[in-house]
């Protein structure tokens, strides 16, 4: 036995939508599943307690490059890894570091060994390698560990796409044989999802997926989209990275997106997403609800004392009033980023859970077309 395994529960007869079941050490994932985002060891504003008992995450993401800098390994070794130490007993997945140094890292030199990049942090020169990086997810402890990927910007030329696809493949194949020649550490198992890549090329997502599919990994992830190419883009190329890899397996699109692209994904057989958007946008006074998307700064708000989302009974979203939510926000209140990181987790988690149902019940497809437009509403 594996120490992560998928159990394929329902699959939609009118999309490829799945319901499954992923068991980890940690315990059990009902899919498809929204990851909140804990980039260092912490959903930002809102308390392990909360995640479990408010929002009802089942798994929660870290980020290898943030925890490397910040507390270092040092720290986290010494707690007994990540779950000890920020009291998260349920499953944690770590992403690899690729994205996030392209995305924040500083002097970034890309080499075949791996990439050179100053820390955002203190400026200092480091050097992540795919074993150095296994190395570090070792130390993390997550149960779910991403291989060490470079994500092409969009758009990018063919020759770019193809030789990085390339780098990212030989990459993999040196994740694979570092993790054959280490032990977890701290008792538990943890499972390599390789990345497919490719840029916005057919050919090359195909060939993408499947060497990667060739590795036979427990799960496997789609990554380099959502990168900014338009949406209509993102769901073809979804789509067709999802047709070429395993039936079988969790398939993971990383850093996917709003409430709409979830449905529109999960219709391609997406298992699992994550992203900053439910956590970011809520700190900015965006709030996601069943009705459609409210910017809590308005006016509009003001007097309005019906609570934030009467659908979701989570005793936050069904309690706090918009009027009340939206003076935190006026006033700097940081109740007002805890309340709306709250509503907008919870909401995310609660549509995820509902195309779960949705997809069991057999009328996952019509319902998705119903709910798109009122998910976009703008109040
Ligand atoms: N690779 C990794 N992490 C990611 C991405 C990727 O391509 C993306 C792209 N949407 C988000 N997070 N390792």
């Amino acid at each position: 036995m594996p120490a992560l395994s998928f159990e394929l529960q329902h699959t939609d007869a009118a999309s490829k939508a799945r319901a499954g079941k992923i068991t980890t050490d940690h315990g059990e994932i009902l899919t498809p599943i929204f990851m909140p985002v804990g980039t260092v060891g912490t959903v930002k504003a809102v308390t392990q307690q909360q995640l479990h008992d408010v929002v009802q995450a089942q798994i929660i993401l870290g980020n290898t490059y943030h925890l490397y800098l910040r507390p270092g390994l040092e720290v986290l070794e010494a707690a007994g890894g990540l779950h000890q130490f920020n009291g998260w007993h349920k499953p944690i997945l770590t992403d690899s570091g690729g994205y996030q140094v392209f995305s924040l890292a500083a002097q970034r030199k890309i080499k075949e060994e791996g990439v050179t990049f100053r820390s955002h942090i203190d400026g200092s020169k480091l050097l992540f390698t795919p074993e150095r990086v296994m190395d570090i997810q070792r130390s993390i402890g997550a149960d779910i560990i991403m291989a060490f990927d470079e994500c092409p910007p969009y758009p990018s030329e063919y020759k770019y796409a193809m030789d990085s696809m390339h780098l990212t493949h030989r990459w993999l194949d040196r994740c694979i044989g570092r993790l054959a020649d280490t032990q977890p550490k701290y008792g538990y198992d943890q499972n390599l999802f390789p990345i497919v890549q490719g840029g916005t090329y057919k050919d090359l997502r195909k060939a993408s997926a499947e060497f990667i599919s060739s590795k036979n990994a427990v799960g496997n992830a789609i990554g380099g989209l959502s990168v900014g190419e338009p949406p209509e883009m993102m769901y073809e190329y979804c789509a067709w990275s999802c047709e070429h890899l395993p039936w079988q397996k969790p398939r993971y699109l990383m850093g996917v997106g709003t409430p709409w692209d979830l449905l529109e994904c999960i219709s391609h057989g997406v298992d699992m997403f994550d992203c900053v958007m439910p956590t970011r946008n809520g700190r900015n006074a965006m709030l996601f609800t069943s009705k459609g998307v409210i910017n809590i700064d308005n006016k509009k708000w003001e007097k309005d004392f019906s609570v934030l989302d009467e659908v979701l009974d989570n005793g936050v979203s069904n309690y706090y009033t918009k009027a009340y939510v939206r003076h935190l926000f006026k006033a700097g209140e940081i109740l007002g980023l805890q309340l709306a990181s709250m509503q907008n987790l919870s909401f995310y988690l609660w549509l995820i859970g509902q195309a779960r149902e949705h997809i069991i019940a057999g009328d996952f497809d019509s319902w998705r077309r119903a709910m798109i437009p009122v998910l976009k509403t703008r109040l």
